[in-house]
């Protein structure tokens, strides 16, 4: 296998808008992440993913694009920017920016130009279509609720959206919107970008007969993702991407890419393809509920620890995956994937250390690495999210009560990963001197950065030592290259797993019961070199107390 600059390096996710602010109007900005480089170099990262900082309404938090080639003044100016870049290239990490080209703002210039003109050639930059008999020309829910087709006004069209109204999808099958983006990427890459996250990529490609299904929901309209599963020809629309702008670049490109086939992996993530990596979603899709958040399964251990292992054998052979335990769309990682009793610095330290470890490419989400969990929401006027807002709707119509659609949407909502860093035990958790967007998670005061600092045995001393054993110029090439193979695979409770290169073998073992486990060791240890219990030694069993997780290199 080739290798590449990207594959030994670990990423982490900022979400801007509630990452710090240094001007006291309640939103995170450029500002706040130049000050933390040095914070964020210490914990080990390479790679810094930046959710959208695009000029918007923010009617979707960023992935709604006003302008590309602007900054939200809400965080800043393009000289802040490139002095993010400059300061980041001085300590030798890598800036990746959000890339939302399945749709825009509808106030961006190209939209406004297309309502101005139904019949013109900017309307062709979306998906302008009549309706059929008074209805819209099909029966689509979109991601966000509601007909994906939304009236042009003063025109017997319609304009077609797979998010929120306010985001209109552009239309790849055009030439020159296709030009247009590659210009605009080619761009940000010359400024000394080293890649993007590629947002809902797959959605990209649609059936343009739009042709209804059957509905999947009372309100007789159908999930729009369906169709998108459907229809061929996607894989020429990326790779035109890819040759007209990454591949000249050497670019690092990371695909939010849901439901694709076992077989389709090669042309996805395989040496020539499309992507350099996409993420795993596999454990978060195993609370996909049937109709939305209300009937969303819980995640029993043994579906999770199956996921993980399954998709590792899977693409092992093929390329690299991007391995995360939560983003800014999912709940957090600590409150999802671990039982009750594990809801705490041990729990945060066993599930960040089974996650960096795998074969992949780590992406750490920002507040993962002091052990965030999700917030108390009291309301759901607490929310801000458009997601949420429908997830609680739809409950509420399906017969919840308040309580229940609450509880619901607080398990699930993605402002549980929105909420504002927690740097310090002061007010507003030391994110803002002023109100934060959203609101603070009530457990500051014992979850945050600075407290953590001072405690030697911390999740973030932890995260610190986690990634530094995967970058150490001994195992650097173990955990980058090494095979991934399930181990104690039928120990119950146990999540274990050797990586294996060129004869060394080091595992990774985990209880996440309740009870102390003492096993024989399939292969005896040599040597622990990480523990959240301070093991030293590799004692004559396999033995791991609750929440115990270790490494070691075996014989
Ligand atoms: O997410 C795409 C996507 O499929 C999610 O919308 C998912 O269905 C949703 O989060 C469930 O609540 C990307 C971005 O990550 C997300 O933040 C954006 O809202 C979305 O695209 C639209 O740009
Ligand atoms: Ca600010």
């Amino acid at each position: 296998m080739e290798k590449k600059w990207w594959h030994d390096k670990v990423a982490y996710q900022i979400y801007p808008k509630s990452f710090l602010d240094t001007n006291g109007d309640g939103i995170g900005d450029l500002r706040g992440i130049i000050s933390k480089l040095d914070y964020l170099k210490k914990l080990g990262i390479d790679i810094i993913w930046l959710s959208p900082i695009y000029k918007s309404p923010f009617v979707d938090q960023g992935y709604d694009i006003a302008d590309y080639y602007a900054i939200a003044e809400e965080f800043g100016t393009m000289e802040e920017f490139d002095e993010l870049l400059a300061e980041a290239k001085k300590r030798d990490m890598h800036i990746i920016m959000d890339l939302v080209i399945n749709h825009c703002s509808d106030k961006h210039e190209w939209f406004q130009k297309a309502l101005a003109d139904p019949d013109g050639a900017f309307a062709d930059y979306f998906y302008f279509r009549k309706g059929k008999n008074g209805n819209p020309p099909s029966n689509y829910r979109s991601y966000f609720g509601g007909n994906c087709w939304e009236p042009v006004p003063g025109s017997d069209k319609y304009y077609f959206h797979m998010f929120a109204k306010e985001q209109p999808d552009l239309n790849w099958e055009n030439p020159k919107l296709r030009e247009e983006i590659y210009r605009m990427i080619n761009w940000w890459l010359d400024k000394g970008l080293a890649g993007f996250r590629i947002d809902a990529i797959i959605n990209i490609k649609k059936d343009l007969a739009f042709p209804d299904m059957e509905p999947d929901g009372d309100d007789g309209l159908a999930s729009c993702w369906r169709m998108v599963e459907n229809v061929e020809g996607v894989d020429a629309l990326l790779e035109d991407l890819k040759n007209h702008t990454f591949a000249k670049k050497d670019a690092f490109t990371v695909g939010e890419v849901f439901n694709i086939g076992v077989e389709d992996l090669p042309d996805f993530i395989g040496e020539n393809g499309h992507f350099s990596t996409i993420f795993d979603f596999s454990a978060h899709m195993l609370s996909d509920g049937k109709h939305g958040w209300y009937d969303a399964p819980p995640i029993s251990f043994d579906a999770w620890k199956k996921a993980i292992t399954d998709s590792q054998m899977r693409v092992q052979n093929v390329g690299f995956e991007a391995n995360i335990i939560e983003n800014h769309d999912e709940p957090r990682g600590v409150s999802r994937f671990l039982p009750d009793y594990a809801q705490n610095a041990d729990g945060a330290k066993m599930l960040g250390t089974v996650s960096v470890l795998l074969r992949g490419i780590p992406f750490i989400y920002q507040g993962q690495e002091i052990g965030m969990q999700n917030a108390r929401w009291n309301s759901v006027d607490e929310f801000d999210d458009i997601s949420t807002k429908d997830q609680y709707r739809m409950a509420r119509e399906a017969g919840l009560s308040d309580a229940e659609a609450l509880a619901v949407c607080s398990a699930m909502s993605r402002d549980n990963a929105r909420t504002p860093m927690q740097w310090k035990d002061a007010p507003q958790a030391g994110f803002t001197s002023g109100t934060p967007w959203l609101k603070v998670n009530d457990n500051y005061p014992v979850i945050n950065v600075e407290k953590e600092e001072g405690q030697p045995d911390s999740v973030l001393h932890y995260y610190r030592k986690l990634i530094a054993l995967r970058k150490s110029g001994e195992y650097r090439e173990l955990f980058t290259y090494g095979k991934f193979e399930p181990a104690y695979e039928n120990a119950d409770h146990v999540m274990a797993y050797y990586r294996i290169l060129q004869g060394r073998r080091v595992l990774v073992a985990a209880n996440f019961g309740t009870d102390t486990i003492e096993l024989d060791w399939e292969v005896p240890a040599k040597k622990v070199l990480l523990s959240n219990k301070k093991r030293t030694n590799a004692e004559n069993k396999l033995i791991l107390e609750k929440c115990e997780v270790f490494v070691t290199e075996c014989k």
